[in-house]
């Protein structure tokens, strides 16, 4: 039988990309994002391109009473999730604290870290009931280090590092393993995000150096599954060769 894996966040980016390898890998998908159309569109292709299944989830991670409703909708045979990758996540603004943008702060602490907990809080009791399992957290090179203009999404991450180790404690007693991926600058929609729309700026975020692609931290993804069943990899930070920290970086 196929395993099942759920994506939050799989209309784009690294989300997009892991949902694309693990349908490579042969698991069915539920694929989770706000942007409808773009679901649909991921749910034709790779359903014409591999042999999977996929159930699509419209849903904003931040909406407890929606997330809840959805898992619990699941159908039955789509509740048997082998995999959780919690990948959706934004940053948003780089103003300093006394000029933060409130708004902006609660739709990363809303998204981050209460939309990861929703979900975990819905999709841990169906793999604590099978007894296996496996969540992997998106952290970031934000959840290690602060860098100018971090501050509220580098506290996220923070959050989803402190998370991971808490998840993996509690996750223990039932063999599930937790794991997490921590990227430095990926090339995705992130940085026009960030930057509310402003492709100059987020062109900027990327100029002179080749920044990691979302399909490197998809097959990061892809080693940290195909371990044998007792072996984890609790931790992994992937950065571009051109980027040393989250500060310094070598541009042409
Ligand atoms: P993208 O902007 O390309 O993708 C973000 C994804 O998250 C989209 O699919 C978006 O879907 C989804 N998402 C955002 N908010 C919500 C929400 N409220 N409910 C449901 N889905 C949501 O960025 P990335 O692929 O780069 O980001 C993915 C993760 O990787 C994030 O957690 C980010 O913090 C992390 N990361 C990114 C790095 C980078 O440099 N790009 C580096 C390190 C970590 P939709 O809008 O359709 O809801
Ligand atoms: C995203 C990468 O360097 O902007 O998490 O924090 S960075």
């Amino acid at each position: 039988m196929k395993k099942i894996a759920l994506v939050t966040g799989s209309t784009s980016g690294i989300g997009e990309a892991c949902a694309r390898t693990l349908a490579k890998l042969g698991y069915n998908l539920i694929i989770v994002g706000r942007r409808e159309e773009r679901l649909l569109k991921l749910k034709n292709e790779l359903e014409d391109s591999f042999n999977s299944d996929i159930y699509t989830i419209q849903l904003d991670v931040r909406n407890q009473d929606n997330v809840e409703t959805a898992i619990n909708n699941l159908p039955s045979n789509w509740k048997n999730i082998d995999l959780l990758i919690n990948n959706a996540g934004l940053a948003v603004g780089t103003s300093d604290i006394q000029e933060g943008v409130v708004d902006d702060w609660e739709r990363m602490i809303d998204t981050n870290i209460k939309g990861l907990l929703y979900i975990s809080r819905s999709i841990a009791p169906l793999m604590i009931k099978n007894q296996k399992g496996h969540i992997i957290n998106i952290s970031s090179i934000a959840g290690k280090e602060v860098y100018p203009g971090g501050n509220v999404y580098c506290a996220t991450k923070h959050a989803v590092e402190a998370l991971t180790k808490g998840m993996r404690i509690d996750m223990l007693k039932h063999g599930i393993k937790v794991s997490s991926i921590a990227p430095g600058m990926v090339e995705t929609e992130f940085s026009i995000v960030r930057y509310k729309g402003d492709t100059n700026k987020a062109d900027d975020v990327y100029n002179g150096f080749e920044p990691l692609h979302a399909e490197d931290i998809a097959s990061t993804m892809e080693f940290i599954v195909t371990r044998p069943d007792n072996v984890n990899i609790n931790d992994i930070l992937i950065m571009p060769t051109a980027q040393a920290n989250a500060r310094d970086t070598k541009r042409s």
